[in-house]
């Protein structure tokens, strides 16, 4: 049976509980040929809000991010490249370099029934994006951020996605609570990804779950991700603070150079929010932030144990049911302040570790982060790092394995610090090494993963150098001359 995309309104709500036209089962038939992969919008009943409302160009998503591909034949329709704005360059086009923002934008309001690629939550919602991030596997500053946030507002965005943070354990930004009050006075809904767990981290043992900031902040809804079996996925950061979760494990969605790829994290559930947060202001525009979270809250499928809980909030995102819910008028939350007056574990440290932490990151701030190679595989890390983190909570040999191998390495990684001038050569047995952790993690991951952490493995070519001073390795891979220096990073991203 086919039927024909319903234009908005054409179907009706009856006492909760959709009409069948004609007295026959009505099917919207969506002809984006990767809709079928899209699991995530099967979970949050998206196909049922759809007969109710697929959104308006009226009602404006904000994306801050790392950009978006403004030329992706999935999106190109929905970007508003009037407003896009890149603030660390000052430039007025939010271009994507990275992937992240692309990933995100998809998420929220692909081009939908346009028989190409995916569908997107919230259909004809209008994007706005808004990069942040500098070059591809760099950070983000907090004044960026807090500007965009401000700047969203002011372009009459009704809701932002905050796919990024920083760790709970970290001091509270008042800059970044500012902004939000801000937003949030101006009835701007913001969403935001409760934060993943760090690889390194986890491979020590002392992973820190805690909900990252901004989605700590009361005024943001924090968004933690759900798998296929409808429990917690092993990253997605949780305690108290956590709102709801979303689909956020194996996300089909747009990317890089017109393509397609799935990914993992707290980043990919948000959206979904962010997406169904747009469809609800798209039917009542008068909804303001704390009807929106109420509504949410009280329209949730309850998960784990009976209402809420710390690992899925009040429960998983119901799109069709957050459509048919009313609330009563509810006022204000009280507005960001620091501190956030919550209990946060600090992480558990001892001398050993800590050491070899700095070690890994002056690696990547001082190394990697200075080269565009570098800055190429810090943002495929970044990317893959959820993953990679369920790979070693589930795995404890690999975990095991890992951090060995980190131990074990830190001498050849210390050479490559700019302070070194030691000569460490590349021995045959940790390359061997490297290659048993790396063909076996590839292994343990999806096809995404296994194929990024592959091909750079093969570009290393590190089979060829065994003997070679370590430093000249990687000076004869990098080539470019090293980037500008730029403004404080936020220590921790989520992505
Ligand atoms: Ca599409
Ligand atoms: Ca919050
Ligand atoms: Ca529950």
């Amino acid at each position: 049976m086919d039927y024909q995309w319903f234009e908005p309104g054409t179907s009706r709500i009856d006492s909760g509980s959709l009409v069948r036209i004609g007295g026959k089962p009505v099917q919207l038939t969506i002809n984006d040929p990767r809709f079928n992969e899209q699991w995530g919008l099967a979970k949050i009943n998206a196909y049922d809000a759809w007969f109710i409302t697929q959104g308006s160009p009226d009602i404006t998503i904000a994306i801050i991010d790392t950009g978006v591909e403004l030329a992706h034949d999935d999106l190109k329709q929905k970007v508003n490249t009037v407003d896009d704005y890149n603030f660390p360059a000052n430039t007025d086009e939010a271009n994507d370099e990275s992937g992240h923002g692309t990933h995100v934008a998809g998420i929220v309001a692909a081009e939908t029934n346009n028989q190409l690629g995916i569908a997107g939550v919230c259909p004809r919602c209008e994007i706005l994006p808004l990069r942040v991030f500098d070059a591809p596997g760099q950070g983000a500053a907090i004044d960026n951020i807090a500007n965009a946030i401000k700047y969203a507002a002011d372009k009459e965005a009704r809701v932002i996605n905050l796919s990024l943070g920083y760790a709970a354990d970290q001091a509270c930004s008042q800059t970044l609570a500012d902004a939000i009050n801000y937003a949030y006075e101006k009835g701007v809904v913001i969403v935001a990804a409760s934060g993943n767990a760090c690889p390194v981290d986890v491979a020590f043992g002392r992973a820190n779950f805690s909900v990252a900031y901004p989605a700590r902040f009361d005024r943001v809804i924090a968004v933690g991700a759900s798998n296929p079996n409808d429990t917690r996925a092993s990253f997605s950061s949780y305690d108290a603070m956590l709102d709801l979760v979303a689909p956020g494990q194996g996300i089909l969605s747009t990317y890089l150079n017109n393509s397609y790829k799935s990914l993992d994290g707290t980043s990919m559930a948000s959206p979904m929010v962010a997406g169904v947060v747009g469809l609800m202001l798209s039917r009542d525009a008068s909804l303001s932030p704390a009807k929106v979270a109420e509504i949410l809250r009280t329209s949730v499928t309850d998960l784990g144990t009976s209402g809420f809980d710390q690992e899925t909030g009040w429960g998983l995102l119901n799109a069709s049911q957050a459509l048919l819910t009313t609330v009563s008028n509810i006022a204000d939350l009280p507005p960001a302040a620091c501190p956030v007056p919550a209990e946060v574990p600090q992480a558990m440290a001892d001398p050993q570790t800590d050491q070899l932490f700095t070690i890994y990151r002056s690696l990547r701030d001082t190394v990697l982060a200075q080269s565009a190679l570098g800055q190429k595989y810090l943002a495929i890390y970044y990317e893959q790092a959820p993953t990679l983190a369920s790979i070693l909570l589930t795995h404890d040999d690999l975990r095991t394995r890992t951090a060995t191998f980190l131990q074990n390495a830190a001498d050849e990684f210390s050479a490559l610090l700019p302070s070194s001038t030691q000569s460490v050569m590349l021995s045959q047995e940790l390359y061997d090494e490297a290659n048993a952790l790396v063909r076996d993690l590839a292994g343990a991951g999806g096809s995404s993963f296994a194929s990024d952490i592959t091909t750079v493995w093969q570009e290393l070519h590190l089979d060829a150098q065994v003997g070679s001073d370590v430093k000249s390795i990687w000076n004869d891979l990098q080539p470019d001359p090293p980037p500008s220096q730029s403004s404080v990073y936020l220590p921790v991203l989520i992505r």
